[in-house]
Formats: structure tokens, sequence, C-alpha cells
């Protein structure tokens, strides 16, 4: 089983629930990642089972790609797949390229609300760690119900992980309200520094790995900080870059309103969906900042 690279709440969630099942079945099976998983997910069990490619050594045929619209998106996993691979292909996103020998690909708000189904076909009890993973996808993936994609299953959903036990309490504070020291004041910094183009219709941050070094003792988690940015009163886009090697970021793009980041993302490589997207590129803070804003402007019209 494997997911996304960079793996986000719904990513690690559908690995960990997917392992669950197979568990249950007595199947034997590998939970692998491109990177190590953020350990604000170690509350769910079977956290400490995710293997991360690199540390295996083996080709697999049977493989389960959940929450991953294309092969690309599981990156270096892509080395452990044998030549004569049967996968299955479970995720909610609309681009997903059906790349799979089953493809299981609905228009859910996340990819744990496709296993809640698939859990109940098998007719699997919803215990509390389970009920957890599940209600962790579909919370993360929502924005807590707040994003327009939240689908009234995932009400019903949530409230059914409610009763399996799911401590709901335990879930937004370890996946959305517990930050440590060094991440609170790199968020101050660049949200600092936060500027704005078009009118006040694109905000940009950004985190450099001399920001990094300069105010952090560990590695941050800069995983929402974008969240912070869109509270902007009159944006449209958002833009959050993170230097991952020296003049080489990834970037993240979020969109409010009918305003379509994937296409930006897209013109540089990237990937996503309308509202969230992103790519990779190369150059200063600066240089990026103009390249994108000269994207965006030809979808923004009477621009300034
Ligand atoms: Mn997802």
């Amino acid at each position: 089983m494997t997911a996304h690279i960079n793996a986000d709440g719904d990513a690690v969630s559908s690995v960990l629930a997917m392992g669950y099942v197979l568990r249950e079945l007595n199947k034997a099976h590998l939970l692998i990642l491109n990177e190590p998983a953020n350990e604000k997910y170690s509350f769910l069990q079977g956290f400490p089972d995710i293997r991360t490619a690199g540390s295996v050594d083996a080709k697999y045929n049977n493989i389960i790609t959940l929450d991953s619209p294309g092969l690309t998106r599981i990156a270096a996993v892509n080395d452990y797949l044998a030549d004569s691979r049967f996968i299955i292909n479970i995720d909610h996103h609309f681009d997903n390229t059906n790349f799979g020998y089953i493809n299981i690909v609905t228009g859910a708000s996340s990819t744990t609300e496709i296993l809640y189904d698939l859990i109940g076909e098998l007719g699997l009890t919803f215990t509390r760690e389970l009920a957890e993973m599940i209600y962790t996808g579909i919370v993360f993936d929502t924005g807590v119900y707040r994003f327009s994609i939240t689908t009234e299953r995932a009400y019903t959903i949530g409230a059914q992980m409610k009763r399996a036990g799911a401590r709901i309490d335990q879930v937004a504070e370890n996946v959305f309200l517990s930050k440590d020291y060094d991440t609170i004041k790199l968020m101050a910094h660049s949200l600092t520094a936060l500027k704005t183009h078009l009118s006040g219709r694109v905000a940009v941050i950004s985190v450099t790995k001399q920001d990094i070094r300069d105010i952090c003792s560990k590695e941050p988690d800069v995983g929402d900080y974008i969240n912070y940015l869109m509270m902007l009163k009159g944006i449209k886009v958002g833009i959050f870059m993170t230097e991952i090697d020296d003049g080489f970021f990834r970037v993240s793009l979020r969109s409010k309103h009918e305003f379509d980041v994937q296409k930006i993302a897209a013109a540089f490589n990237g990937g996503g969906h309308k509202k969230a997207g992103g790519c990779r590129l190369k150059g200063s803070v600066n240089e990026i900042t103009d390249m994108l804003i000269n994207e965006i402007r030809k979808h923004l019209p009477n621009t300034a």
C-alpha cells in the first residue's frame, strides 16, 4: 500500500486503514511512503509500521495506491513496483488517470470515505482505532467540514465514526492544533513578509532554507501556513513556497471563489485540483513569484 508524496492526513489515514483491513483479513502487506510520515499522525494505530522508500529491498506485484491521482505522485515508491504489477487504484481526485487494473475512483470528499464503503462491504467492525483513521481522512480533506467539497455522506460517516468511538477532540488536537515552538516562530516570520499582487487578489509567503537555519533547531512543519494566508480578505489565489533544495522550491497554490489553480500548477508541470494544487520550481523567491504572477494574470481578468 502506498499514497502520494508528502502524504497528508487523508493519505496517511487511508494507508493505515487499508493496512488495518489487510491485517484483519490475514493478508501479508507492507505500508510504504516516499518519505517519513508526519509525526502528528502517530496517534493513529499502526503508524510505526509505515516504511519509507529506500528502506525496502524488494519488488511488489500487488499494489494498492491510495489518494494518488497518478503514478508519478508516488515518486520513489515506483522503484518497488514489479514489471508484472497489478494495481488497485483507490482515490477521489477528479484528475485521476485510472492507471490501475482496478480503479475505485469516486467523487468522495476523501479517500477514507471510499474505504468506509469497502470496509462495510467486507463486513468488518469499525473499532475506535479504525474509526479514527476514517474520521481523520475526512476532517483533513474537508478542513473539518468547511470546504465546499464536503459531501453529505462525510457528515453521516463522521457521525458513525464518532459513535464507533473515534476521539474527535484528539483527532483535531493532533492534526490541527499542536505546533512546536519553531513551527510557530517560523510561521510568524513568514507571514510578516507577506506580499500581495494584482490588486490584493494574490498573496505570497515563503520559507527559505536560510529562514529555517536562522529560526529553527529542528525541521518545522510548514504544512498549514497557507491556511493562515487564505484568511486575507479579498484573496483569490494564495501561494506558499518552501525551499526544499538550494534554489529549488515546492510551491503550494490555493484558491478562493471560482479561480482554478490546477491550471496554474499544470502550466509548471504540477498537479492538484481546482482549489488546491502544487508544483516545483527553480529560482529565487522573487523569480518564482514573477513566473507565477505572469501565469495567474492570464486567468484573472481586468488586472492592473
Ligand atoms: Mn485526499
